[in-house]
Parts: structure tokens; sequence; C-alpha cells
């Protein structure tokens, strides 16, 4: 760790003690997940809810019941003068409260939001004392950011390897054809050119689009080849693996050093600002959607989710998140109301299956994960459907591009990463549902699956 990251950590510990002692303490939240898996939604929800809790409405019990019903008001904090995109809520809520209501648009998924709340406070023989002010700092990144860490303990030479192993096999063969033609067509001592360079990377990263928007591949990196953030395209992203037979020249020195940079750049754009000062944090996961998208696709986010798990949850990282400080990590899987309620358990367990081993990691780093299925906002309701005269559970809600109520039978969820039996016979329907219209005051939240429960367990205690 830099001397002065180190320092900064320090001096934010500091802060926040004194804030503690004068009642204005500051909780910082991070949601991240793989792109569509539910970050924008999660955080809408979570803002109209906790806005609709600060005006008496109880759209959130359990998180009530954590704090003995003491929230009394909750209030958005008008934006600071930082660099860092707001988050904007009102676009978002907007869009549910239109008629007929709207998904959120596709963002840019770099941006903060800070959320007031006050708390009710008492002496410990009941008297009244001034409320406290809890400021929740809510931040959202990439997912497939921290898709890069793994790659700090890679040099060049073993991440190329490792990725071009990758991307010869299967579905990505295919997606990658023009990068690989290409790669393989070079000779030996191509020079450092950066047309050559810039040409390499743009096919390198027309794969990883083809890889995740056509296939549902997850495992792509670099992160900012698919997200580049606020930031943008920078030259510095013009490099791509190279065989080792290829790497001797020019070219090779010179994508083996914009490695370098790249990873140094992300360490101390993004790591060492933000994901060091992260208290709580939330990591969501369309594991319904990966199912839908077949066995390779499923398998490719199980490993995805797996080198994430292993980064927020790893001794070495959560000692950066916090020092000594123990801290929280919910993993979620998002859209829940896709299936009946007695799938969502098996959801839930599916979800702990696939971040492999994160819980005793965290434990051993003296920190705490827990597993959760959850609709951030629910679209649907419990249903029987029929199928071949038997009834089966199914959801019944209205169909996005139709307009229309449906009953969809959604399919199994298997409790465990599933045996090549579920590919075979292999259906899981996933439908793109309408969300339910936000009363345009918003005063009764938006309804949802568990938000309540998981914000308890994440928030509750420092509430
Ligand atoms: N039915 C349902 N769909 C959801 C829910 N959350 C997200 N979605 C769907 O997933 C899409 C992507 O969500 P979004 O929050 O934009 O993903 P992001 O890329 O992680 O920010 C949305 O447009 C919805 O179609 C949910 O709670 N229920
Ligand atoms: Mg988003």
């Amino acid at each position: 760790m830099d001397p002065f990251s180190l320092l900064r950590g320090m001096l934010d510990t500091t802060e926040d003690a004194a804030r503690a002692l004068i009642g204005r303490e500051r909780l910082r939240l991070a949601v991240t997940g793989l792109s569509r898996a539910g970050k924008t939604v999660f955080l809408t929800s979570l803002i109209a809810n906790l806005l609709a809790a600060g005006r008496g409405a109880r759209t959130l019990p359990a998180l009530d019941a954590a704090v003995g019903g003491r929230i009394r008001r909750v209030a958005l904090v008008p934006a600071g003068t930082e660099t860092v995109p707001r988050f904007d809520p009102d676009a978002h809520l907007g869009a549910l409260a239109a008629d007929p209501p709207h998904w959120p648009e596709r963002t840019e998924d770099f941006s903060t939001l800070a959320i007031a709340i006050d708390v009710e406070r008492r002496t410990s023989l009941g008297g009244l004392l001034p409320d406290r002010r809890v400021t929740l700092e809510l931040l959202d990144y990439p997912g497939e950011w921290l898709l890069d860490l793994p790659m700090l303990r890679q040099d060049y030479a073993d991440w190329s390897a490792a990725t071009l192993t990758r991307m010869r096999r299967g579905t990505r063969a295919e997606a990658a054809a023009d990068f690989l033609a290409f790669i393989d067509a070079l000779p030996a001592d191509a020079a450092a050119q950066d047309a050559l360079a810039k040409r390499g990377f743009t096919l390198y990263r027309d794969a990883l689009r083809v890889c995740r928007d056509e296939h549902g591949l997850r495992f792509l990196q670099p992160g900012r080849f698919l997200n580049p953030g606020p930031r943008g395209e920078a030259p510095l992203l013009w490099f791509f693996p190279l065989p080792a037979a290829a790497q001797g020249g020019g070219l090779g020195a010179l994508c083996a050093r914009r490695y370098a940079a790249y990873l140094d750049d992300q360490r101390t754009a993004f790591l060492d600002p933000y994901f060091t000062r992260f208290h709580r944090q939330v990591v969501l996961v369309d594991v319904l959607g990966a199912l839908h998208a077949g066995q390779e696709a499923f398998e490719d986010t199980a490993e995805a989710l797996a080198a994430v798990a292993a980064v927020v949850s790893g001794g070495n990282w959560l000692e950066r998140l916090l020092g000594a400080a123990p801290t929280r990590v919910a993993f979620a899987a998002t859209k829940a109301d896709h299936v009946p309620t007695r799938a969502r358990d098996a959801l839930a367990a599916l979800l702990e299956h696939l971040a492999l081993g994160a819980r005793g990691r965290a434990e051993a780093a003296g920190a705490a994960t827990s597993f959760h299925a959850l609709a951030a906002i629910r679209c649907t309701e419990d249903a029987v459907a029929t199928l071949e005269g038997q009834p089966f559970a199914a959801v019944r809600g209205i169909l996005l591009n139709e307009g229309r109520g449906a009953t969809i039978y959604p399919g199994e969820v298997p409790m465990k990463p599933p045996e090549p039996a579920f590919w075979q016979s292999g259906f899981f329907r996933m439908p793109e549902f309408r969300p339910p219209r936000l009363d345009p005051e918003g005063a009764s939240g938006v309804p949802h699956l568990g938000m309540d429960g998981l914000l308890a367990w994440l928030l509750g205690d420092a509430l």
C-alpha cells in the first residue's frame, strides 16, 4: 500500500470517530455487480423505500424492527463538488412514476449519492436526546472492475497466456475470430506502433463485447475495456493479450508496459480512493439470468463471481477495506420475483455455492458475509401454471413489451451448480416484466422482496 493511501485511511478513521462523538456519523455502502445485475434498480428502490420510511411508511419492516422503529427523517443530501458523477434518483424514480412505468435508463456505472438518516436517541433512562444523523454514502461501481484485481497478481505474460487459453475455447473462439486471426498473423518482432496497438485493442474489445452482449459471458478482462468509466477510453487501454511467440518485439514490450500502467492507474484512480473506504459492500448477481443464458454462460458467470468473491471477502483486501474494523459483505441474487416464493431459498443457496468459500474467507478475515435472494422492485405475484395437466408453482406479472398479464413457469432453480442433465432438458424462462407504477409523491415506496432483510443485516447495527 502506498503511504498516502495509508495516511488517508487513518485520517478517515479519526474523522469518523470524531463524527461519531457528535452524533454525525457516516456509513459508506458500496454496491457492485456485473453489468445488468440490477445495481441501478437496487439503488433506486433503496432510495425510494428509505425516503418513504422517513415519512412513516412501513415499507422496510425488517429494517424498522432491527432499529427499533427509530428512523425519524430521511433526506437526500445535496450534491457536493466532488468529481465523481452523481447517481440521479429523480430520473430513475421518474421512470417508475411514468405511465406506463418503465425501468430506469441504462447509465454509466460509476456514481455516488448520500442520504441523511435521522435516528432518534434516548438516554439509558429513556429521556430524549437530539437525533443522531447517519449519512449513508452510496457508491455504485461496475463489478467488471473487480475482475481486474486478480490481474494485479499476474504479469503481462501470465495474463496473456491465461486469457488466450480461455479465448481459444468454445463460444469465445467464435466471438474472437477476428482478433485471434489478427494476433496469429503478427510477426514475432512486430514493431511498437500505436496504430497496431490500437487495432489490436479495438478487435479485442469488440470480441469482449460480443462475448458479453450476445453470449452472456462474464469472465472478461480488463474491466475498463467494457466499462471505461468517467475517464473514457484513453491510449492507456491500447493493449491486448499476445501469444508468447509474439511478445519478443517492440509491440510486445509496449503491451506489457501499458498492462502495468493500466493496473497502476486502476489502483490509484479507483481502488485506493474508493475501494479502501467502504464499510459495507453489496455484491449483486443475476443468477437467474445466468441460468437462462445456458451452460457456458452460467459456468463463466460462476467463474467471474468466484474471482470477485475472492477479492471482496479475501483477507488481504479486507484488511485494506477498513484497517482492522469489522465489515460486512452481502451477496444477493437479484430479480427473485421471476421465481415463485418457494424457489427463492434455492436461489440464495445456489448463490452461496457460486461464491465458492467466500463465507469462510471473510470470517477468517474478521468480516461477515450473508447470502440473499431479492427483488429490488417486485413485478410479480405467485401463481399456479398448468403444464400437461400438472400444476406448477409460477409467477404472474405484466410483460414489458406486450403490456399484457401472463403467468410464467420459470423452471426449477437448482440449489447447487446444476448437473449436465439440467442443461440437456434445459429450459429456464426469464421474460422482462413491467415494473409496478410508483405513486408520483413516492409516499409508499416501491414493492420489493427482501430489501428490508438485506438492509437490516447490512446497516441495522449502525443505525
Ligand atoms: N423483475 C425484475 N427485474 C429487475 C429487477 N432489478 C433489475 N431488473 C431488470 O434488470 C435490468 C437491469 O437492471 P439495472 O439496475 O439497470 O442493472 P445495472 O446494469 O447493474 O445497473 C432492468 O432494466 C430490469 O429489466 C427486479 O428487482 N425485478
Ligand atoms: Mg446501472
